[in-house]
């Protein structure tokens, strides 16, 4: 059976539950908790040189690490990436604006201040990441007044990729009332048959 290295908070690792979810795959958890620093014991590292989740460990033993690159190779022949090569690079362009102006601008907020509890002692980074996340949210809140979803208004590893940061940001003090379309996309999101949440247990 397929192996995901995760943990419980992160939301790479949420994208790929998500995906295996939709497409019906079982998969095995190896859940860390990254205070402990498991994941830089070169037995780990061996899987992932960055020694970050997350991490599938395929029945062959062979593993991948990014967590968008594990998106698409598992979506990959399936409806969730698209055949047309326009389509497909619109997938590509949207999941490169997940990792670039979405992940760290939305989960720093919520880790300093919804997990960690040290707003005060990283305010200043919390600042700075709140004016970014706050662009990249508008962005997405205009795209989707458009469409349903976000590549030729059909569920995709695009939404997958963006879903996770954006659907916990509140936890970063992220004030969501002003994206309403990223809300509603929110519960089509969560209506896609085999949807798994944050927490499963
Ligand atoms: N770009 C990577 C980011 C992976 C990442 O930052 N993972 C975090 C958890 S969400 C992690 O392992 N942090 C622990 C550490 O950096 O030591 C991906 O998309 O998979």
């Amino acid at each position: 059976m397929i192996k995901l290295y995760d943990s419980r908070l992160s939301g790479n690792s949420w994208k790929v539950r998500i995906l295996l979810g939709n497409l019906g795959i079982p998969l095995k958890r190896v859940t860390f908790a990254l205070p402990e620093g498991k994941t830089y014991l070169p037995e780990f590292l061996a899987k992932n040189p960055q020694g970050k989740i997350p991490v599938v460990e395929l029945d062959n033993g062979e593993t991948l690490f990014e967590s968008n690159a594990i998106l698409m190779y598992f979506a990959t022949g399936t409806p969730f990436l698209p055949e047309d090569k326009l389509c497909r690079a619109r997938v590509a362009q949207w999941m490169f604006f997940e990792q670039a102006e979405v992940m760290l601008n939305l989960a720093h907020p919520r880790f300093f201040i919804g997990i960690k509890k040290a707003k005060e002692a990283n305010i200043e980074l919390i600042k700075q990441r709140w004016e970014a996340g706050y662009k990249s949210l508008q962005i997405m809140d205009d795209h989707l007044a458009k469409t349903k979803f976000f590549v030729d208004g059909k569920y995709s590893i695009a939404d997958i990729a963006l879903y996770p940061y954006a659907s916990v940001a509140h936890e970063g003090e992220f004030d969501m009332k002003h994206f309403p379309n990223v809300l509603a996309w929110f519960e089509r999101v969560r209506e896609q048959p085999g949807y798994k949440p944050l927490f499963e247990d």
